[in-house]
């Protein structure tokens, strides 16, 4: 465990960084203010800080009191060493921000006994950070897919759609629903759906830009958010994807084909399109003129794949 020892007097300091490497800590010693606030706000600071009070430059309430202000990363743990005994002041170190104070000269024990309580709660503190990432995680991602889930996916296309219409860019969106889903369930079991689930996040996911945006919005349809695209560029790219899906699903037994519904908002655009229930007709429309293709709302006839229109 690292600790910072921040004391403008020699003697005190060497004790203390005598106790404390004894102990196992990783101590880092500084002799004023200035450099504690430096080390305790630098990247990957210590998070256990033992601060003298009074100290030439900042004291040890101030220091404490920035490190609270500035502190955007992990807790830390600060504990004041005074001479003082007054209540008052022990109230102002408190109040500062600090953790905890110890009057000096300390008992080694105590000190040992008082950074073990700093630990405990530093401890607490990363189960807390953890618990909250883990709940952010599962209230933002489908566990499915490792795609965003449909809640973030909308949240992302709301301001997306406030961000390109003041940037005067254009935004478009994919609808893409597996064609037939149920029948490869029905033929290869729901393990099977999964994985063609999973497979086709994946697939979408690497097909995108990194600032765009992927999401399950259902069972087995995803989103796609094309910032800064036009319809057309997004139909190309739909397309591409289209044939991809075909083609590697060919390869892997589990015949999968997939269709595409494209709505967008052009760069000029003042009115506010919607565009989700816009790229659902097209998706409607690509599903009933015989699937595996790609609509574009607004456009007719469809975007048929030059293949299936010499076929057909
Ligand atoms: P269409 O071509 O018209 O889209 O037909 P479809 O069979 O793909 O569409 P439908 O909406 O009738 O069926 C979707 C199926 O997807 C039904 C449901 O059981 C299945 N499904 C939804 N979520 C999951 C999932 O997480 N895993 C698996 N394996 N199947 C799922
Ligand atoms: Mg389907
Ligand atoms: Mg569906």
């Amino acid at each position: 465990v690292r600790i910072l020892i921040a004391d403008d007097e020699p003697i005190s300091r060497r004790m203390m960084e005598k106790i404390l490497t004894q102990s196992g800590y990783e101590v880092t010693t500084v002799a004023d203010g200035e450099a504690a606030l430096e080390a305790l706000t630098s990247k990957d600071a210590p998070r256990l800080a033992l601060l003298d009070w009074m100290m030439p430059g900042l004291d040890g309430p101030e220091v404490c009191r920035r490190v609270r202000q500035q502190a955007d990363g992990l807790y830390a743990y600060i504990t004041l060493l005074t001479s003082k005994q007054s209540a008052q002041d022990i109230v102002t170190g408190l109040e500062a921000g600090a953790d905890d104070y110890l009057t000096k000269p300390c008992n080694p024990e105590e000190l040992k006994a008082r950074l073990r309580t700093g630990q405990r709660i530093l401890s607490l503190e990363d189960k807390l950070v953890e618990a909250r990432e883990e709940m952010r995680t599962r209230a933002t991602i489908d566990p499915l897919t490792g795609i965003w889930n449909r809640g973030s996916i909308l949240a992302l296309l709301k301001s997306e759609i406030v961000r390109c219409r003041r940037e005067h860019k254009p935004l478009s969106l994919m609808l893409c629903d597996v064609d037939h889903f149920k029948q490869v369930n029905d033929a290869h079991g729901h393990l099977v759906g999964d994985q063609v689930l999973r497979q086709a996040g994946d697939r979408l996911r690497h097909a995108v830009r990194p600032y765009d945006g992927v999401g399950r919005y259902g069972g087995e349809e995803f989103v796609v958010l094309l910032p800064e695209c036009t319809m057309d560029e997004a139909a190309v790219r739909a397309e591409a994807l289209r044939a991809r899906i075909e083609r590697v699903s060919e390869n892997h037994g589990v015949r999968v084909s997939a269709s595409f519904g494209i709505a967008g908002i052009p760069e000029s655009s003042a009115k506010t399109a919607d565009v989700l229930g816009e790229a659902d007709e097209a998706l409607y429309r690509a599903k009933s003129e015989g699937r595996n293709r790609v609509c574009t709302a607004g456009k007719r006839p469809s975007r048929i794949h030059p293949d299936r229109k010499a076929a057909a």
